[in-house]
């Protein structure tokens, strides 16, 4: 690839031993879950993915072996082998072996990206049983074996290449005592984060492939396009609104900005932040630049060219990200995490650097687009007039929550118990379910609320639509808390909010849009554990004046071997809660003591990868929504959204 620097082993610096690792493992990789044992692979990748940063690599591949080891490979300069001077051990030895403190390396050495914790290989090695590194180099091939990071012979020559054929390859056993929750790699959550890098660093080619028994996975990341790919992947389920993806790049006071962004014709607005390839889920200075950028350049183009007139009032960030879906992108020698969290970022020469780019880039791209312009300052003008019709709406639903009790909404048959951690409601399916859900219930601390038909689509609908809906007031005035910046937990006035609609396609889809709508509106709601999904069940058997219930086609079956199949048997299929009477539904569906409750998480993690799923499944095109829905299914039965 390029032409190699002048570099030999001494520029490494070292710091201590590998025992702490082990003793405190925690302190390296926080946590040693699932979530650890997945981080020991991004910090091996990270090391080849910083080659590719300085030019030397472009191929990446990542196997997951029969045993659960990981094997990474890549095409770069290889570890470098010659002897430290100061430790009187091969480069690679060093590497290896010993904690290396922070992200600078002595010399001209300079790690641009690097896990969150940014501890490198040789903490992968310390909480490996074992790890092998072979490195192609100067046309020899190398090879040195750890356990435990302790090295298991010298660093040996096993035979001669092509000089020109480079690069290294690291194999690792994660460590059973260390990683005793499990040691079970998860292809779809390497999966993410590769094909995250990938779009973050252009060109470089990323393989992961899945070699265990019984598998046969093979996935491959290439986009010559980088983050502009990246935007068009997170509006690949929706429209969008003009054809580009606006792109702007730059490198001002050592800050290297990378921006794209595109508007869709939906409401949300996704916008990703990195900083060194690292996701930057609170955002920070370089997310502060890029939204002041795009505030004041809208606003300027609107007003010069009489979009917005004088008199009129300036466009919001909020009216102008309406539909947003955009990366930023931020490479920085040294970047400031959050001691804690490690998540906002905190360089305010990251805020200007930004801001100056895309401000300078994006006022050229509007005098050669403007149509492009003039389509997005049409839609935040839209957005603006909704936003204060949407204003008045909610003024009116703030000033029925002042009065409380009175004002709860008539359907709503509340609890008499006012403690809310005792209290639940249920939020039903039909106005006849929503009946017997009322006869059965156990008054003092169970509300019912029966919603009529199918809710609005909140996906497909600006908010002042959306707060005009008699159903969705209901709600928002029953739960008591409030909506997004209003939103208040202390306010919840039920600790179990319960969605019970019948177990067929039609009531999974009304549960999809009541979530989309908590998502959307309250998602401190999911995140923080009160949404639950009733499990009416599915089968009513009756044998000489026993009952039973079934939940699943599994569970019928073993109810009906251990009753005995004959023609005494009386098997009823539910089709709806409304064929249960009151009693029946208090028995399967609704008596704490007995019920199935499914508690819904969300991976705070990743909301851009939410919101692809939300407006997968609930927006207009109809072919990814089937694809997902085929690729997912286990997803859906998990409750994980
Ligand atoms: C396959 C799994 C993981 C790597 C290299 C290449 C060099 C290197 C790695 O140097 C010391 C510290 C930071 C620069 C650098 C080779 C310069 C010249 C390298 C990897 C010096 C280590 N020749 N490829 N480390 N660095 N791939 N893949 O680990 O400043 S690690």
């Amino acid at each position: 690839m390029m032409e190699e620097q002048q570099y030999g082993g001494d520029q490494i610096q070292i710091y201590e031993g590998l025992d702490a690792v082990r003793k405190r493992p925690g302190m390296y990789i926080g946590t040693t879950c699932s979530k650890g044992l997945h981080h020991l692979v991004y910090e091996i990748v990270d090391n080849s993915v910083d080659e590719a940063l300085a030019g030397f690599c472009d191929k990446i591949s990542v196997i997951i072996n029969n045993d659960n080891s990981i094997t990474v490979t890549d095409n770069g300069r290889g570890v470098p082998v010659d002897i430290n001077h100061k430790t009187g051990k091969p480069g690679i030895e060093v590497v290896y072996t010993m904690l290396h403190a922070g992200g600078k390396f002595g010399g001209g050495g300079y790690k641009i990206s690097g896990g969150l914790h940014g501890v490198g290989a040789s903490v992968v090695n310390a909480l490996s049983e074992w790890m092998e590194v072979c490195v192609k180099r100067d046309g020899h091939i190398y090879l040195q074996k750890y356990e435990k990071g302790k090295v298991c012979f010298p660093l040996k020559t096993i035979g001669d290449c092509d000089s020109k054929d480079t690069g290294t390859k690291v194999t690792f056993l994660p460590d059973k005592e260390i990683f005793q929750e499990t040691q079970d790699f998860e292809f779809d959550t390497l999966k993410h984060r590769l094909r995250e890098i990938a779009f973050l660093t252009k060109g470089l080619k990323i393989a992961l492939i899945d070699n265990r028994e019984g598998i046969n996975k093979e996935r491959v990341f290439h986009y010559e396009g980088g983050i502009k790919e990246f935007v068009a992947y997170l509006n690949k389920s929706k429209e969008p609104l003009y054809n580009q993806i606006i792109y702007c790049e730059g490198t001002k006071d050592g800050v290297e900005v990378e921006v794209a962004f595109q508007h869709n014709d939906g409401f949300n607005e996704v916008i990703d932040s990195f900083v060194n390839n690292i996701k930057t889920p609170d955002g920070g200075t370089h997310l502060t630049g890029f939204r002041n950028a795009l505030t004041k350049t809208f606003n300027d183009y609107a007003r010069k060219n009489k979009i917005l007139k004088e008199s009129e009032t300036a466009l919001s960030g909020e009216d102008i990200r309406e539909g947003l879906a955009a990366i930023v992108s931020v490479k920085i020698e040294d970047p400031q995490f959050n001691a804690q969290t490690k998540e906002k970022f905190g360089n305010t020469i990251a805020r200007s650097a930004v801001d100056s780019i895309v401000s300078e880039q994006l006022e050229i791209f509007f005098e050669q687009n403007p149509s492009v312009a003039k389509a997005i300052c049409e839609k935040s003008i839209l957005a603006q007039r909704a936003r204060d019709a949407a204003r008045k709406a909610r003024d009116l639903t703030r000033r029925k929550t002042a009065l409380e009790n009175t004002a709860l909404p008539g359907k709503l048959a509340d609890c008499s118990d006012k403690n809310p951690e005792n209290c639940e409601i249920y939020i039903v399916e039909g106005d006849s379910a929503g009946g017997s859900a009322k006869t059965a219930r156990s008054r003092a601390t169970q509300a019912i609320l029966p919603l009529r038909g199918k809710i609005l689509n909140v996906e497909k609908a600006r908010l002042d639509k959306i707060l005009g809906n008699a159903e969705i007031k209901a709600m928002i005035t029953a739960f008591g808390t409030g909506i997004h910046e209003d939103f208040d937990i202390k306010k919840l006035r039920y600790n179990k909010i319960i969605i019970m609609t019948d177990a067929d396609v039609d009531g999974a889809h009304i549960a999809t849009l009541l979530l989309t709508f908590f998502y959307r509106f309250m998602p401190e709601l999911i995140k923080q554990g009160h949404v639950y999904l009733a499990t009416p069940p599915l089968y009513k058997i009756e044998k000489n004046k026993k009952v039973w219930y079934a939940y699943s086609d599994e569970e019928l079956k073993d109810i009906m071997n251990q009753i005995g199949r004959d023609q005494n048997n009386k098997v009823q299929r539910y089709k709806g809660l409304g064929e249960m009477d009151a009693d029946q539904l208090w028995e399967t569906t609704m008596d704490p003591e007995k019920r199935i409750l499914k508690r819904v998480n969300m991976d705070d993690d990743d909301l851009s990868e939410v919101d692809i799923t939300f407006s997968t499944l609930m927006g207009d095109k109809v072919e990814p929504r089937r694809e997902f829905i085929e690729a997912n299914a286990k997803y859906v039965k998990n409750l994980d959204i």
